[in-house]
């Protein structure tokens, strides 16, 4: 069977930078001003005071520093507290696919791919901005691609996911050569005026190549081993954001439709359950974790990557074995894994062996295991 290789790699990083620091000053004065207007219900107990925020708890409870975003102004604005992502005219080029074709076009110099020889191009990311058409189409337009694109949503898991479709259509033979981009502008749907997650996402773009071994100019890439995806359906990560809100008549569907999360819940299900997967499928592709030399594992909460990496390996994991970059893009959903594996793999050497794996939404479960080639 034709193998799949990943030929090149893209990022797109956004202009601003967010610390923790002011994140929780704006959310800080928010809660000021909606306490001292709310002070009279407040006072009767018809509502409750809304809570500091914290930039230690943040750093200690989850591993991040800052984040990067589109548009910081309007976040850290305590009268508006979300970004200003006004819409573009439809001959414009979207949000979404501007940052695909940016992080795109850094895979495919990387690949020494011509953009007019992808055949197939797949949008994987966790809230595609509209309806149709498909983003994917948009990008396969931008870059002059050939074959057929797609958009794909599997939450935080949507690049894994995106993997397994790229190597399947290439393995098949339906597909030589893809473009998987997983643009995430998580911001545009973060509650900045809930304490509990305002502090979890960034915004980020990554992309990959995906060629035929026969086909690639790079032979530096990394060969991927075997799939493995897995899902469980779970009300523990949620955003009811949809087209059917504004057919809905109790009010209710008026209201922002967010990211909501029982984060101390997700924390305990998805952990042991993705060390599970992880350990089964090496198994299967008889593999020891011991000759793993890296983890390239989904960035949602650094000591829940510490408690995996630990579980997989038998041991703690140092620093380069499972790299850490939520320190300074926090959560990007499908573009973490993708991110950490961007940066942190130039050092390994032909046959060194890694693994991406991605966990989130769903909830979703998505392994990818890679030997380097060269
Ligand atoms: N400042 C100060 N105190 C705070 C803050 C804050 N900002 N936030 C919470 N607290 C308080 C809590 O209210 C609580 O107080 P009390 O003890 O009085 O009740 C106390 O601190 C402890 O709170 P928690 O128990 O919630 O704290 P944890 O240690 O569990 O940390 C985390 C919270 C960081 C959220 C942690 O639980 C976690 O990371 N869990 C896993 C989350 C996760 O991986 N989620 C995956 C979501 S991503 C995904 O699937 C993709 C979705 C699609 C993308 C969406 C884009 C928007």
């Amino acid at each position: 069977m034709t193998s799949a290789v990943i030929t090149g790699t893209g990022l797109f990083t956004p202009p601003h930078a967010i610390s923790n620091e002011a994140l929780v000053q704006a959310y800080n004065l928010w809660a000021e001003y909606y306490n001292s207007e709310h002070a009279a219900e407040i006072e009767a107990g018809q509502l409750e005071a809304k809570p500091f925020s914290n930039a230690e708890f943040i750093e200690k409870a989850s591993g991040i520093k800052q984040r990067y975003v589109l548009d910081r102004d309007g976040i850290l604005d305590p009268q508006r507290m979300k970004p200003y992502l006004p819409e573009r005219s439809n001959e414009a080029l979207s949000q979404q696919a501007e940052m695909s074709v940016s992080a795109a076009r850094d895979a495919l110099q990387q690949a020494q791919v011509d953009p007019a020889t992808l055949d197939m191009v797949i949008v994987a990311c966790s809230n595609p901005q509209r309806a149709y058409p498909a983003v994917a189409i948009e990008v396969q337009a931008a870059l002059g691609a050939g074959g057929f694109a797609y958009d794909m949503n599997v939450a935080c898991s949507s690049a894994t996911f995106g993997l397994q479709a790229a190597a399947n259509a290439i393995q098949s033979g339906q597909a030589k050569r893809v473009l998987m981009v997983n643009p995430e502008i998580c911001t545009g749907h973060l509650n900045f005026c809930d304490r509990d997650s305002h502090f979890i996402f960034g915004d980020a773009c990554t992309a990959m190549i995906i060629e035929a071994s026969d086909q690639a100019h790079n032979q530096a890439g990394f060969e991927i081993l075997g799939t493995k995806l897995k899902t469980q359906f779970s009300n523990n990560i949620r955003n009811n954001a949809g087209f059917l809100n504004r057919c809905d008549e109790s009010g209710l569907g008026a209201l922002d439709k967010l990211f909501v999360q029982e984060g101390r819940k997700v924390f305990k299900e998805v952990c042991p359950m993705v060390a599970d997967i992880m350990r089964h499928h090496l198994a299967a592709l008889e593999i020891e974790p011991a000759q793993l030399s890296r983890l390239w594992l989904h960035q949602a909460n650094l000591n829940m990557n510490q408690l995996i990496a630990k579980r997989v390996l038998g041991r703690p994991a140092t620093e380069v074995e499972a790299p850490v970059i939520l320190d300074r893009y926090a959560n990007t959903s499908s573009a973490g894994s993708i991110i950490a594996f961007h940066l942190h793999q130039q050092d390994l050497g032909p046959g060194a062996l890694g693994h991406i794996c991605s966990f989130g939404a769903g909830y979703s479960v998505g392994s990818v295991v890679l030997r380097k080639q060269g």
